[in-house]
């Protein structure tokens, strides 16, 4: 642990509750977390933060917080075992479940939640020693259509979208409430920036009346489920006008003329009508988005977990693309990714792997929580029938919880890698307790920025109570126990501390080649080959950093320019160690490359850089729209599954304590729906969808829209409630019992969580 001055007895570290990672600075006193606040010299985020830090220390310290290895019991109870023994009895049964039925038979379902992503970069070393491609997460059940398109457009999934909010002049947000749920660097802050400039606009496009709403120019407030209609009317106006950017297209872009016909037979009035909006309105806004100097379209779930999921994420792109808001100052663009999390998997590869029983391909090496209990839960003789979760809840998480459970039980090994005692592990086999994020050297790898990237990895702050692991070191015991990995490097360690000291010598790249030549089968596990060598020479023992030292090597061979320009120099070999070292260095985080706006082009990765407009397997769905004239589907209610609020976070914090308001997490609806089914605010109620219902509480509010209403994410956890000690109580709903993971995106597979059909009763009805 490095205090960082005298003064102020506060370490750095980062916020781990969403995407941003904001830099912090803690005071710990006997193991908890005390006074949190932002740290200035964070680069990235500057000091801020939201209310949501400062109550990290529910997170840390609580009493659903695991401390022992655990292993189910024929009554299904748990008892506690030791590290050797819960290692060996599951390498002992994912050999023999390998060994059984084949690498297909085993899947993985994680990638670190907000903030975990380090240890979870070793997790890919097992993986690809066991032979198994399926990797189920979280970004697979938002973020896969959007991937999908990218790989189109752009030439690869790899090539992911950001946007320069800090320098436009006019911003569409689409289905996002970045006050509440953020999605870009102190979006609050900037928010009220540009808030306060004349000169600049904001759009909001949402069915409800967010905070970022409320502080737009001007907020379209459409039906839910109709922004396909309305990007199309919006397109239809730009082209049908000829406001597009001529140059752009011609000297960019490809495919244009096929665009143009499309978007020139959408019937504009007709489709504005059908999301709501006044058409004036909607037009004028197209025509000053097409002619605004600088001007970014910022999305999130409102969209991409709604109807037409990847149309709408080919829709958004098209607006800054035929708009030339790409590859400049204030517009949208590609940005670099310091851990490659986003990849690419070629779906017109005839031999690409899919999914046994489902048929499903990845998209950017990823496979979709939606079809896990189907993969599961059949008689299918090439079935998953063993499951690693480490860092996510699917139980609560992923639609159908029902589904997921009866699945889960069929498993024959169930191993749940684990900060706290959750819906999902006490369904497993084996509960493997992990330090948390303040306890082990992490990172995150959310390192979304253009034209400026940051990075920080973060010193452990608090000394680690109970027996619990880091995850690299859990994996590296069960290499070892099943025999796919050596216990000890001696020799590759010791040039490995040399290295450390004399980089400029190079001997551990070519001991580490020479190795790898002799033992080519541990090329799969490079990661953790550098974790069990050079983690080990490292200082404070900062062994969980060690696959960074590669990270850094290629990050330098790919943007030599852009790292120098944060004040770096040397060989292309010597950049990388030097950025390694200032990675272990910088505490609060650091730039790691800075970018010009025109390198944007560089990462497009078409064989000619021409971004490619049209996407003909989208066709269907977008002439589709012209024939969608009612929406209703039998249920008198919309429900957004999911919302973010002030006090919601993920599913992170695992007690109601920390929540100041919203502790039921309640039902948001209109006052004329709830005259009309006659409840009040607090009344209980019943929420019913053709899946599922749960109980919810009432909370009547003028910011829905009528027949639209909202419930939520991050609740429904079961916790001890500390004033009748051991009573266990579910602190709000269970989002998703009410789901269906047939209601989905049919190529990403996205579950439709913002448009849920439901019909709500009062809990007197009867029909509870
Ligand atoms: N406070 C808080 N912040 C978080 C999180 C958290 O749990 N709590 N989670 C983090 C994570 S993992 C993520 S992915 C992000 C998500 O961040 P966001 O996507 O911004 O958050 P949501 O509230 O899920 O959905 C955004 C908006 O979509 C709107 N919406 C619903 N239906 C539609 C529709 O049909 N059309 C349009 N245009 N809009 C619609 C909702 O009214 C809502 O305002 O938030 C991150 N930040
Ligand atoms: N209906 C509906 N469902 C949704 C959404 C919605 O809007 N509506 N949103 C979806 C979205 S966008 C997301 S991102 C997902 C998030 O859902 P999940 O992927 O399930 O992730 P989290 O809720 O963040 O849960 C993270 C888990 O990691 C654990 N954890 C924390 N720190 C550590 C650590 O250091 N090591 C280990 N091993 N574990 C740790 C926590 O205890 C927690 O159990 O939910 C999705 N589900
Ligand atoms: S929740 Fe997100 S925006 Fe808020 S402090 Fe944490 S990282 Fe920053
Ligand atoms: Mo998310």
């Amino acid at each position: 642990m490095t205090k960082i001055d005298n003064e102020t007895p506060s370490w750095p570290t980062a916020c781990i509750l969403c995407s941003i990672n904001c830099g912090i600075r803690v005071e710990v006193d006997g193991g908890q977390l005390k006074k949190i606040k932002g740290d200035r010299e964070n680069p990235k985020s500057k000091g801020y933060i939201c209310q949501k830090a400062a109550r990290l220390n529910y997170y840390q310290s609580h009493s659903g917080r695991l401390a022992q290895p655990l292993s189910k019991k024929e009554d299904g109870g748990f008892r506690k075992i030791s590290w050797d023994d819960a290692i060996s009895e599951v390498a002992d049964k994912l050999a023999h479940i390998h060994n059984s039925y084949g690498s297909h038979s085993i899947a993985y379902y994680g990638g670190g939640g907000q903030g975990n992503h380090l240890c979870q970069i070793y997790s890919s070393s097992l993986r690809s020693s066991l032979g198994t491609p399926y990797l189920y997460t979280a970004l697979a059940q938002e973020k896969t259509g959007d991937f999908w398109v990218n790989g189109k457009l752009f030439g690869k999934q790899s090539c992911h979208v950001t946007e320069d909010i800090d320098h436009a002049d006019y911003i569409l947000f689409i289905g996002t409430n970045p006050y509440q749920s953020h999605g870009f660097p102190r979006a609050r802050r900037v928010l009220d920036e540009i808030v306060k400039a004349p000169d600049r606009t904001i759009v909001v496009i949402d069915p409800v009346v967010t905070e970022t709403a409320k502080k737009a120019d001007i907020h379209l407030q459409l039906k839910p489920g109709t922004d396909a209609l309305l990007m199309s009317a919006m397109l239809g106006t730009i082209i049908q006008e000829g406001l597009e950017d001529r140059e752009f297209i011609e000297e960019h872009t490809e495919g244009f003329d096929e665009i143009k016909a499309l978007f020139n037979t959408i019937p504009i009035k007709e489709y504005i009508d059908k999301t709501g909006l006044d058409q004036n309105t909607v037009q004028k806004i197209a025509r000053d988005f097409a002619s605004a100097e600088k001007a970014c379209v910022r999305v999130d779930l409102g969209i991409q977990q709604s109807i037409h999921s990847t149309l709408n994420s080919w829709l958004e792109k098209l607006l800054f693309l035929v708009t030339g808001n790409f590859a400049i100052k204030g517009g949208n663009n590609l940005h670099t990714q310091f851990v490659p999390i986003v990849g690419h998997s070629d779906d017109s590869n005839k031999s690409r792997i899919t999914t046994k029983v489902t048929g499903m391909s990845a998209i950017s090496h990823f496979f979709p929580p939606n079809i896990l209990p189907a993969e599961i839960d059949t008689d299918h003789p090439d079935r998953v029938r063993a499951l690693i979760v480490d860092s996510a809840n699917p139980i609560l998480t992923a639609a159908d919880s029902n589904a997921y459970i009866n699945a889960f039980k069929k498993l024959e090994l169930l191993v749940v890698i684990d900060v706290a005692n959750t819906e999902t592990a006490k369904l497993a086999h084996y509960i493997l307790p992990a330090q948390s994020q303040f306890e082990k050297w992490e990172a995150s790898f959310f390192t979304l920025d253009f034209p400026t990237n940051y990075f920080q990895l973060r010193a452990p702050i608090v000394e680690q109570g109970g027996s619990t692991l880091s995850e690299p070191e859990i994996y590296r015991r069960i290499l070892v126990a099943m025999g796919l990995f050596p216990k000890s490097f001696p020799i590759l360690q010791r040039i490995a501390g040399i290295h450390l000291r004399y980089p400029q010598l190079f001997l551990f790249p070519l001991f580490l080649f020479g190795y790898l030549a002799l033992f080519p089968k541990y090329k799969k596990s490079l990661l953790m080959v550098l974790y069990a060598t050079i983690g080990k020479a490292m200082h404070d023992g900062a062994q969980n950093a060690a696959a960074l030292w590669g990270v850094a090597h290629l990050y330098a061979k790919k943007y030599r320019s852009a790292i120098k320009r944060t004040g770096l120099t040397g060989n292309r070999f010597m950049l990388g160690e030097r950025l390694f070292k200032r990675i272990i260095e910088r505490r609060s985080g650091m730039e790691i490359s800075a970018h010009k706006y025109e390198e944007v082009w560089g990462l497009v990765r078409t064989p000619n850089k021409k971004i490619i407009l049209n996407i003909s397997e989208l066709h269907s769905d977008l002439q589709g729209l012209a024939n969608e004239s009612n929406l209703d589907e039998g249920y008198p209610f919309i429900l957004a599954a999911g919302e973010r609020r002030a006090y919601n976070a993920n599913q992170i914090y695992r007690t109601p304590d920390w929540r100041k308001k919203d502790l039921d997490g309640a039902l948001r609806i209109h006052p004329d729906d709830a005259a009309k089914i006659g409840v009040e605010s607090n009344d209980p109620a019943l929420c019913k969808s053709a899946n599922g219902e749960i109980k919810v509480i009432i909370q009547i509010d003028r910011a829905m829209q009528p027949g639209f209403v909202s419930l939520p994410h991050g609740y429904g956890f079961e916790y001890t409630d500390s004033s009748t000690s051991s009573h266990i109580k579910q602190n709000g709903p269970k989002i998703n019992m009410l789901t269906d993971s047939d209601h989905c995106d049919p190529i990403s597979k996205t579950p439709y969580h913002k448009y849920v059909p439901v019909h709500i009763y009062p809990c007197d009805s009867g029909k509870v």
